[in-house]
Order: structure tokens, then C-alpha cells, then sequence
């Protein structure tokens, strides 16, 4: 009998199928039993009719505990109310394995309580409706960056320094070699690609280990970070903004089934479209000191800053411009303003705050080695990120999406925990 995955159970109808899964729910009212049964690309109300399956099996059904995997096989029947819009009427039920009491139910467990069963949490609806959206931003991601010439560009994860800042390093020793640090962020190695490819992305984990305890940090995340030869500051913008439009568009376009599970106001996303409104660094300011909100000038923003500024937006809003002092030390002076960065950030709206953070890059070999002893970096390590100035030196530019803050925004998550399989934070490294 041909094995069907409930997702594809509309072209079947009719037919007599197998399907393969775990009971999700059951109901019983007399002669007649109830089973949901999911396969992971969907679920499907399984109808047993006491006659019409030998009686073993319709016993079997009666006793048969939440989780347990089963093969069933019956007749596809058209129902319009059904979530898929199809019943299975049951010929045979075969449990495959019997599971344990399942911890997870339907009441109110606490957020440790699911975290620390992480490994079962995914099977509910809704963190398997999340998990799909991110495999579709991911998808949107790749072919955005593939369909314009982008080269894929895979980065280091063991380095031999910071790229931004030293106090949110990972360390780890290695071999006779002293010590290795676990990549806050592909850049460096991606401006190389950029010198020899033209336009390449680096897709990978990276790490950061941040004290920070908030709905919005990870201490491994997921980050996307184009670099392109011959941009400036405006095209990485205009880059940015089309990228953002494309991958909320797409997901919007490709599950709005999920993201209806997840009670996700469409209408948010739908307005996502270019052009952004951009912003400099001082009109950011003046907005948060308009709004009496006490703000020192020259700092950099905190997550409550952000929401007050994108809160302005219906939009993203691209923030540029930022005092160089905040900033890391690859990027460039503006020529007009050599206080300021080259920099951009991008906000999302809905209190999301920042999901791009990017920059045109110092291109000149002097200034960077200023740069590197003004930070106190070791010039050492440094010396293969200057051939990049020293051989063919061009303008440059890129930025870095963080992939589970994305996620949080388009789904509207409480907490950027629930984007990633297996969160990482301060204090989890478990299950
Ligand atoms: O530090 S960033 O702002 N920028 C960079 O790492 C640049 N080197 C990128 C580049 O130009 N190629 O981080 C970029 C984004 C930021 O906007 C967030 O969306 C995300 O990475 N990010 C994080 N997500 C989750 N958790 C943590 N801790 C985190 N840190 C940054």
C-alpha cells in the first residue's frame, strides 16, 4: 500500500493509503474512535468504525497513548471542515510503539519544564510550525543571494581572533597552537571572498558569549553577511532593503498556513515593502529626546531606544551613521563627518529592534592599522585582513542578518528561544 504524507492526502482522495505517525489526540464516542494522527507535515483525523477493523485493532486504538507511532491504512474521504480538508476512513491500525506517558500535555507547562524537553517541545504544533517558517526564511535567504550572483562563501568557525569585540569571545585551546576563539562573525574572511569573487555570502553558526539575558540574545545564532566589491554605504542599504522585502514576502507567501497556527498578524508583514524609511544616527536621537526619553548622545542603543525609534515605523527603519567611538574597527570614516561610522543598522518594527547590523569597510592600509592600535587589537593577526588593503584595495561594504531574530519578528515570538532546534543561552546548554 503507498506510504502518504498527510500534507499531500488531498491528491489521494478516494484512494487507499498508508500513512505512517504519531497519535496526537484521540476521542472515542461509542462505536466510533477518533485518532489525530501527525506525520510532521501535517495531521489528520484517523475515524475507526468498530466493524469496520478487526476487533483487536479497534481495541488497540481504545488503549493506545499520546505519542505512539502507528501505520494506518484506509480510504481517503473529502471533508471540508477537517483542518487538511480530508478524513482517513480506518481499514487497519497498527501500533508500531507504544510510548511512555508523555510528559508534554495540553495544560500550562513552564518555559523550563518545555526547555528542558526540548527534544519532544518540537512536535507541538506550534514549535513545528516555527521550525517550517525558519526552513523557509533559510530557503528565501539562499535563493535571494543565489538568483543575484552571490557566491556562497563558507567562513571559519575556529579563528585566531575577535571580529567584534573581545568580551563576547568563546575560547578554547588548541593543540600547540595557544588558543582558538569560536567566530563571533564570517566578515573577515568574507571581505577576502569579495576580493576574489565580486559578491559572495557567508551562511553559518556563529558565536558570542553574551552576559546578556534577553528575549534577543543566543550565544550561537545563525547569521547571514553578504559582502560586495565596489558598494558604498548606499547600495549595502539598497541591498538590505530589497533582501528584507524578498525574505518576508516569500515566507509570507509560502506559509501563511503556519503562520495563521501561530495567530500572526498578516497584515504586518504584507506591508513590508520598499522603500524603507532611513534615518541618521542624530534624527534617531532627536526622536527618543522628543519623546522625553533620557538618552546621552554618543552612546549606542539599547533594546528599549530601538522600540521606541522603529516604533515610529511601520516598517524597518535603517538607522546609519553612528558615532565611529561605538563601533568596530573595520569600518569606514564618513569623509564629510569623520566622527561618524559608515554604519547601518537595521530595526524591525513591532519592538523587534535590530536584525542587520552593517558597514562599508576601511579600505585605506594606513587608517586600519590605526584603527587595529586604537583598539588595542594585536596587529599580528591581523596581517592577512591588511594584504586585503595591501593588494588591490577597493570600497566595500556588507552586513550581517541575524537568522533567529528574523524568525521572532515575522512569527511575533515572545522570545528569540523558541526560533533555533536547540537553544543556546547563558544559562542553557541542555538538552
Ligand atoms: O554584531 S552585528 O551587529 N554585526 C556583525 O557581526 C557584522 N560583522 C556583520 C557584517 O557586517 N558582516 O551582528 C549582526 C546581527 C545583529 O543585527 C543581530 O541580528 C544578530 O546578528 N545578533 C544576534 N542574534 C542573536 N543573539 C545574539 N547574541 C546576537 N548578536 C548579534
Amino acid at each position: 500500500m503507498k506510504h502518504v504524507y498527510i500534507e499531500h492526502l488531498q491528491d489521494h482522495i478516494g484512494e487507499t493509503v498508508t500513512i505512517k505517525g504519531w497519535v496526537f489526540h484521540r476521542r472515542s464516542s461509542g462505536k466510533l474512535k477518533f485518532i489525530e494522527v501527525r506525520d510532521g507535515t501535517g495531521i489528520v483525523q484517523c475515524v475507526i468504525f468498530k466493524g469496520n477493523v478487526p476487533e483487536e485493532q479497534f481495541q488497540s486504538a481504545d488503549n493506545v497513548s499520546l505519542e505512539s507511532s502507528v501505520i494506518i491504512e484506509g480510504s481517503v474521504r473529502e471533508d471540508k471542515r477537517a483542518p487538511g480538508g480530508c478524513e482517513i476512513d480506518v481499514q487497519t491500525f497498527h501500533v508500531h510503539h507504544h510510548a511512555e506517558d508523555y510528559p508534554i500535555t495540553p495544560k500550562e507547562h513552564g518555559e523550563d519544564f518545555l526547555l528542558d524537553r526540548r527534544h519532544l517541545w518540537i512536535r507541538s504544533k506550534r514549535q513545528n510550525a516555527i521550525l517550517r517558517v525558519r526552513h523557509t526564511i533559510v530557503k528565501a535567504i539562499r535563493d535571494f543571494f543565489d538568483e543575484r550572483g552571490f557566491v556562497l562563501f563558507d567562513a571559519p568557525i575556529l579563528t585566531p581572533n575577535a571580529v567584534e569585540g573581545t568580551s563576547t569571545l568563546f575560547e578554547t585551546s588548541y593543540f600547540d597552537l595557544g588558543s582558538a576563539y569560536l567566530t563571533q562573525s564570517g566578515q573577515l574572511y568574507g571581505e577576502a571572498g569579495a576580493l576574489a569573487l565580486g559578491k559572495i555570502y557567508v551562511f553559518g553558526p556563529t558565536f558570542r558569549a553574551e552576559k546578556s539575558k534577553t528575549r534577543r540574545h543566543l550565544t550561537e545564532f545563525w547569521m547571514v553577511e553578504p559582502e560586495m566589491a565596489w558598494y558604498d554605504l548606499n547600495d549595502d542599504m539598497d541591498l538590505a532593503e530589497e533582501f528584507i522585502e524578498y525574505v518576508v514576502q516569500t515566507t509570507l507567501d509560502k506559509r501563511s498556513g503556519e503562520l495563521e497556527v501561530l495567530e500572526r498578524d498578516l497584515s504586518k508583514l504584507e506591508c513590508i515593502q520598499r522603500p524603507f524609511p532611513r534615518i541618521s544616527y542624530d534624527e534617531a536621537v532627536a526622536i527618543l529626546h522628543k519623546h522625553g526619553k533620557e538618552f546621552d548622545y554618543g552612546n549606542d542603543f539599547g533594546a528599549p531606544d530601538e522600540t521606541l525609534i522603529s516604533g515610529q515605523f511601520d516598517r524597518p527603519v535603517i538607522v546609519h551613521r553612528y558615532p565611529a567611538e561605538v563601533k568596530a574597527f573595520y569600518m569606514k570614516r564618513d569623509p564629510e563627518d569623520e566622527t561618524k561610522a559608515l554604519a547601518m543598522d537595521m530595526l524591525a518594527p513591532e519592538g523587534y529592534g535590530e536584525i542587520i547590523g552593517g558597514s562599508q569597510r576601511e579600505d585605506d592600509y594606513d587608517t586600519l592599522v590605526r584603527r587595529i592600535r586604537e583598539h588595542n587589537l594585536p596587529q599580528d593577526v591581523f596581517e592577512w585582513y591588511l594584504d586585503l588593503r595591501r593588494y588591490g584595495s577597493v570600497p566595500h561594504s556588507g552586513f550581517g542578518l541575524g537568522l533567529e531574530r528574523t524568525v521572532a519578528w515575522i512569527c511575533k515570538l515572545d522570545h528569540i528561544r523558541e526560533t533555533i532546534p536547540f537553544p543556546r543561552t547563558i544559562k542553557r546548554k541542555n538538552p
